[in-house]
Formats: C-alpha cells, structure tokens, sequence
C-alpha cells in the first residue's frame, strides 16, 4: 500500500553543522567577552572582532513555551586570554532546574560544571562524549585543543538563562594551561 506524504527532514545535523529551516547563528567576539577572562590585560590584547564561538539554535517554538525542546550547535575556536582557554560565557538556566544534554561532535575540550553552592567539577569533552548538565548547575564549555570544538546540545525551551550570575560572581574554578596542561585553577 501506498504512504503519502514522506517528506525530506527540515534541518540537518551532519557531523559538526546543523543546517535547514528556521537555524539561527550568533557569533561572540573577544569584545563580546569582557570581564570573561581573568587576564584583563592579556583579553584587551586582543582583537575584539576575533571570534571566540559561533552558536546555531533552532529554536522550534517562542522561548519560554512549557513542554518544548530546543537543540544547538557550539562552534568553539582554540585559544588563550593568558593562560586562560577560550570559553563560553557560561550560564545557570533561568528557571534553574531545566536540565540540558551536551554532546562532543569534534576536537577537544572541558565542560565545567558548577552548582548553587559553588562546587566545581569537569568532564572531559571529545567526540562521542555525552554529559548530561543536572538542574541547578552552571555549564561552561572550554576548548583546550588546536582545532575548533564542536558540541550539541538540547535544553527546555522553557529554560531561559541566566548570564548574570555568572558576569557578577564568575565560576569558582577557571581552566588554565599549567606547564602544557589544562587544570582548574580557583584563582
Ligand atoms: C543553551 C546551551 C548552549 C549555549 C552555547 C553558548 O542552554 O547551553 O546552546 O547557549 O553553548 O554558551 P553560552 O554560555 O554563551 O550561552
Ligand atoms: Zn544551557
């Protein structure tokens, strides 16, 4: 018997690109990224036009709706403020006990995890890692690598978030290169 209407997919998530209807990009810069950094003076040394990560969401239905989900694809460029890796800004959800999948898809990287107390744990990040981001726990992301870091991710389109937590009182652990290597570091 004869199905109708098997339709092509919509969007397309293909190794380390999320392309198709209704995707939406944003970019942050160095310049984006002020008070990020614990190095002021190695940060300002940059350009503030380099581009630290680009961010490509599809956002399904108007932020905020209950029961929805959305997904995202972090593009993270390898390098250093100082000693400091490239990061993302770093969030708490705005309503905080929304949960959040991230996934590796390709090079290499830290997600650090901190909680409402302001305990602070890592996960490695390469690709097939999976790291599922509890309520209550602010996510960073921070590539250690030379090539870009790539991840997915799925979040509650009913999550919001919360910078501002984060621009006021930071992590309370920063991953810096020590002799080569990345450690965290409660400078
Ligand atoms: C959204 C999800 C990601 C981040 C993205 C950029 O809940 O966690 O899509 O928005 O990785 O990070 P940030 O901290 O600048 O939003
Ligand atoms: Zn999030």
């Amino acid at each position: 018997m004869n199905v109708p209407n098997i339709s092509m997919p919509e969007l397309f998530f293909g190794g380390a690109t999320l392309t198709g209807t209704g995707i939406t990009k944003s970019l942050r810069t160095i310049g984006d990224l002020a008070g990020i950094f614990a190095d002021e003076t190695a940060w300002a040394a940059l350009s503030p036009d380099k581009l630290v990560y680009e961010v490509y969401s599809h956002l399904s239905v108007p932020e905020g709706t209950e029961g929805g989900l959305f997904f995202g694809l972090t593009r993270l460029f390898p390098g250093k403020a100082g000693n400091e890796y490239f990061m993302t800004k770093g969030h708490f959800h705005r309503k905080i006990d929304r949960m959040e999948y991230y996934w590796g898809l390709e090079g290499d990287g830290i997600l650090i995890l901190m909680d409402e107390n302001r305990s602070v744990r890592a996960e490695k990040m390469f690709p097939g890692s999976l790291h599922l981001i509890g309520g209550g726990i602010a996510h960073r992301v921070a590539n250690t690598g030379n090539v870009p870091l790539s991840f997915a991710a799925c979040w509650a389109s009913d999550a919001g978030h919360n910078y501002q937590e984060i621009a006021d009182n930071g992590f309370a652990a920063r991953l810096m290169e020590i002799n080569g290597t990345p450690q965290l570091c409660t400078i």
